[in-house]
């Protein structure tokens, strides 16, 4: 059942499984920020995710203190979304297991993340693919079925899970509405993706998504990059032959990726990013154009983040706390008539 008389609800989050890409911001963090007033908004630090791959404890510490504190950066709003740590709220888990049982390993086997981040395994050399790969999409379903959400704010390349967490919730809707009171238990939840910066690509190989776990980090714009790494990075990437700043995703999809980035950042069309450079020679003016769009940016962002790391402990802390408390008693409800739905009560 939608939600009626409030906002929409909105869940979404980052897995700490690295440093922020920029991919991660235009995709995701930015999008949460411009329509923190159009939701009811959820967002949590995704630490259960983050060890569904191999994982380092020392790191993991960092990197979730570090989402959190990047989500000041980019300017949520710690007292109007509702930000926590996943872990914190131990429903999640509960419910991912539940959600499992009504999962198929054909489903799970078909998601073209696992496929990927599975091969990436196999080509670190450690020939072994953990379990969590494979349920990770259960986990994510659960962390949105939980909570009722009508909309998930994610990168287009989250699509497929987004389509699986439907056919979850829709096929035990089918089952258990009868002893849910003749309710749907679960809310069906829309993908919200964004039509700029939604899938941003790596700047080596433009035919893979820019990722935090990238092999080679040079195709990756990480959000605390230098200037001098970033001017390096975009000095670098994939372009083509044609010298021409067009935007033709299938003969110049690294020109494209980079032009997606700089549309995204100005706010400028495609079309009128092609005319502004239509006289140019070559790739050199529009790169050196970029590099100053992307460091102008990621420089606030790195002085708020800079900030947001010295009132971790004293001021954004007991938010998180006070909001995995309220959290837990949100889904409360919710995970009760689950149980009771299934027959365990
Ligand atoms: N390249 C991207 N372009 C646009 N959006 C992106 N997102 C990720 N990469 C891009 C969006 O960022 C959110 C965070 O996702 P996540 O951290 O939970 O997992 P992910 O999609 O697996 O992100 P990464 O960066 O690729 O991390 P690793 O390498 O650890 O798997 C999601 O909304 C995603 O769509």
């Amino acid at each position: 059942m939608k939600n009626t008389n409030h906002k929409p609800i909105m869940l979404s989050g980052i897995q700490p499984s690295n440093r922020i890409t920029l991919g991660n911001y235009l995709g995701a963090i930015r999008p949460y920020v411009q329509t923190a007033d159009m939701f009811d908004m959820y967002v949590f630090v995704a630490d259960l995710h983050a060890i569904t791959n191999t994982f380092d404890p020392e790191t993991l510490a960092k990197n979730r203190k570090e989402v959190v504190c990047m989500y000041y950066a980019c300017g949520l709003d710690f007292n109007k979304v509702k930000i926590f740590y996943q872990s914190d709220v131990k429903s999640h888990t509960e419910l991912a297991h539940i959600l499992t049982c009504h999962t198929t390993l054909g489903e799970l086997n078909r998601m073209t993340q696992f496929k990927d981040k599975a091969k990436k395994a196999v080509g670190n050399g450690t020939e072994m693919i953990p379990t969590g790969l494979l349920t990770y999409p259960v986990l994510m379903a659960a962390d949105i079925l939980l909570y009722d959400a009508d909309a998930v704010i994610v990168g287009a390349d989250q699509k497929q899970h987004m389509e699986l967490t439907r056919n979850i919730a829709e096929r035990m809707n089918k089952k258990y509405s009868k002893r849910n009171g003749g309710k749907p238990l679960f809310v069906v939840p829309e993908p919200y993706i964004l039509k700029t910066g939604a899938r941003i690509m790596d700047l080596l190989d433009p035919s893979i998504k820019m990722s935090k776990s990238n092999i080679n980090e040079k195709g990756t714009i990480f959000v605390m990059d230098s200037p001098e790494v970033i001017a390096d990075k975009i000095k670098k990437a994939k372009t083509d032959s044609f010298n021409k700043v067009k935007y033709d995703k299938e003969k110049q999809p690294g020109i494209a990726n980079l032009m997606e980035i700089y549309a995204a950042l100005t706010g400028m069309t495609l079309s009128d990013i092609e005319k502004t450079y239509k006289d140019a020679p070559n790739y050199g003016v529009f790169k050196t154009d970029l590099i100053k769009i992307v460091c102008d940016e990621l420089n606030k962002l790195q002085a708020r983040f800079n900030e947001a790391l010295k009132i971790y402990d004293s001021k954004l802390v007991p938010i998180l706390e006070k909001n995995a408390k309220e959290c837990s008693k949100i889904v409360q409800a919710k995970t009760e008539a689950i149980y009771k739905a299934i027959g365990m009560k």
